[in-house]
């Protein structure tokens, strides 16, 4: 793990208040999604990742100095035939990740879709970090850093390419959605509770956890 500044991971330990937030991934099937919550988690990754079917969800704590900010990570599928069930997902979402590949203009195209859903759907004050993932493969970029960049601002996004390969910038992205949601005022010990049906994994029959 990179060390920053008054950040440790934690293995769930509460250090002083704790703060547990939704955070879920969205964006088009094949981007990294998968990869960059494997590299985040347990600082791995595969070449061939099989794809996400529906959903599952994971945990995972950082301290921010004297807070334990606990995510619940939701990392869903990328495939169309899930998109209403994916859409669903999003009730009471503090943070989405939106990724897109760097190397394919359509699924940065498709970002837009992703941020309306969420900016429809969830509180008006939920953070979302825009990702350009792949960055490792910048010899076949088809998506500019700057257009990205201005789209990022343009829509008050937090924005970074980001590697689940290299794991350049996976920390980073997830550290600064932790600072974003505390500087906002958001969350609180034991706030976010999972739903009932999410607890038990399904939101229909398409849209197992696995
Ligand atoms: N070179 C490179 N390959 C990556 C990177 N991230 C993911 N991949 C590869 O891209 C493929 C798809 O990755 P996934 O993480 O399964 O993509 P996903 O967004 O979860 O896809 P769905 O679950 O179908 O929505 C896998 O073969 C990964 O090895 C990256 O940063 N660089
Ligand atoms: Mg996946």
């Amino acid at each position: 793990m990179e060390n920053h500044p008054g950040v440790n991971k934690t293995n769930g330990q509460a250090q002083g208040k704790i703060c547990q937030f939704k955070l879920i991934l969205l964006g088009q099937s094949g981007v990294g999604k998968s990869s960059s919550v494997l590299r985040y988690i347990n600082g791995q990754f595969h070449e061939n990742y099989e794809a996400t079917l529906g959903y599952r969800f994971v945990t995972h704590s950082v301290c921010l100095d004297d807070t334990t900010v606990k995510f619940v990570i939701w990392d869903t599928s990328g495939q169309s035939r899930y998109f209403s069930c994916v859409a669903e997902k999003t009730r009471g979402a503090h943070a989405a990740i939106v990724v897109y590949d760097i190397t394919a203009g359509n699924t940065f195209f498709r970002v837009r879709e992703w941020v309306n859903m969420l900016k429809s759907r969830t509180s008006p004050n939920i953070v979302i970090a825009l990702a350009g993932n792949k960055s490792d493969l910048a010899n076949k970029r088809m998506v500019e850093f700057d257009k990205a960049q201005a789209y990022a601002e343009e829509n008050g996004l937090l924005f970074m390419e980001t590697s689940a390969k290299t794991a350049m910038n996976v920390n980073e992205i997830f550290l600064a959605i932790a600072k974003k949601l505390l500087e906002n005022g958001s969350g609180g010990a034991g706030q976010q509770t999972l739903e009932k049906s999410e607890e038990r994994g399904g939101c229909c029959n398409m849209c197992k956890q696995q």
